[in-house]
């Protein structure tokens, strides 16, 4: 039996420079936690070995610290070992980078810097498939096919890259084919690149990230513990929860007499509002002033959450009379309402002048409110 974790993409020292404040120092601070969580998974379960199938590091220069942290990291939870292949951020054109790393690798740190096997114990191969740039143009895992292994010999490989369609930056010239575990005769496949998880077949998997960087994916991050019994048999597979932080996309939808206050605050999550992102995405319809007290209720909450953004471009403001009377009945502030309605439900308009257009509505709704006696 051998049991091993397969992960990947852990991005280590990736910038968030979309968000503001401590938050991307936590994210960032988040990914080398991984570290040391791979590592008590692999003690709790057994595992001696950690493959971490390609973008270990976010850049081909990952500042001096990430580097030396990570593998100092690394060496403290000896004698987990760890394989490291490069990935299409951390590619071998990065040379200074793993020369580097080559230098200060501890015992316990596996460069799979080359495609050839590499004997994890007398009974495992391992064939790597090391991606030489960040867009090889070729499918890097194709010499497994004629990589020879002593008989009897558990044949793993590990690559990086798009499957099919499944790529995670959109490009698809460097495709890995799908069915390479069955013509190189491989036990299992440990995939990186796609960060959800994904099963492509038996013997093939993605991981996904171990910690998510972002909200596409719809999946905790997790890592997988796979045992492979012998030869003949299929690999079993479980998931291992990794991740620090929550990355929530949540439907909004709203229809005609919904209360939208109430909507959301039933969706949004009650424990971990500390480590939850959220996107919240409006749909549907809604008058007015609930839209306006909608608005209000989220910029309330967010402080609660890491992040928390409402994007409510999709949602239809239905507008009454009766709602721009609560502006005024007449008058500049009248008219004013009554254009900015128009020009955000004019087609005439770009969707972002639209956008532009609801939120001065709204404002000038909410302004209104607040001066009403
Ligand atoms: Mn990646």
């Amino acid at each position: 039996m051998f049991r091993f974790i397969h992960s990947s993409d852990l991005h280590l020292g990736k910038r968030f420079g979309q968000f503001t404040g401590d938050l991307p120092g936590r994210l960032r601070e988040a990914r080398h936690g991984v570290i040391g969580r791979l590592a008590q998974h692999a003690r709790e379960h057994g595992a001696d070995t950690i493959l971490l199938a390609g973008d270990t590091f976010d850049t081909e220069t990952p500042a001096p610290d990430v580097r030396r942290q990570a593998l100092a990291a690394m060496r403290d939870h000896a004698p987990v070992r760890w394989v490291v292949l490069p990935g299409n951020h951390d590619s071998l054109q990065a040379a200074q980078l793993w020369a580097m790393l080559k230098a200060e690798a501890p015992e316990n740190v596996i460069l799979a810097t080359e495609p050839v096997a590499l004997p994890l114990s007398p009974q495992v191969a391992l064939l790597p498939a090391p991606c030489t740039t960040r867009r090889p143009g070729r499918d890097m895992s194709e010499w497994m096919d004629g990589a020879t292994t002593p008989e009897g010999t558990l044949r793993l490989g590990l690559a990086h890259g798009a499957i099919r369609d499944f790529s995670e930056e959109g490009a698809t010239s460097d495709v890995i084919a799908p069915d390479r575990a069955a013509r190189a005769g491989l036990d299992y496949l440990a995939l990186g690149d796609w960060h959800g998880a994904l099963v492509v077949d038996p013997r093939t998997r993605y991981s996904g990230t171990p910690e998510p960087d972002r909200f596409k994916h719809r999946r905790p991050g997790e890592a997988l513990l796979v045992s492979i019994a012998g030869r003949s048999a299929l690999p079993e597979v479980s998931a291992l929860a990794t991740a620090s932080f929550d990355w929530q996309i949540l439907d909004l939808q709203l229809l005609d007499g919904d209360d939208p206050v109430q909507v959301l605050e039933a969706l949004l999550p009650e424990s971990r509002r500390r480590e939850t992102l959220l996107q919240l995405v409006a749909t549907g319809r809604s008058r007015l002033p609930g839209r306006t007290a909608m608005t209000e209720a989220a910029a309330r909450s967010a402080p609660d959450f890491a992040f928390l953004e409402l994007d409510d471009s999709g949602l239809t403001t239905e507008c009454e009379a009766g709602d721009l009377d609560l502006i005024d009945r007449a008058g500049a502030l009248r008219e004013a309402a009554a254009a900015l309605l128009a020009e955000a439900e004019s087609e005439r308009h770009s969707a972002g002048e639209r956008e532009i257009a609801r939120a001065a509505l709204a404002r000038l709704f909410s302004y209104a409110q607040a001066v009403t006696p």
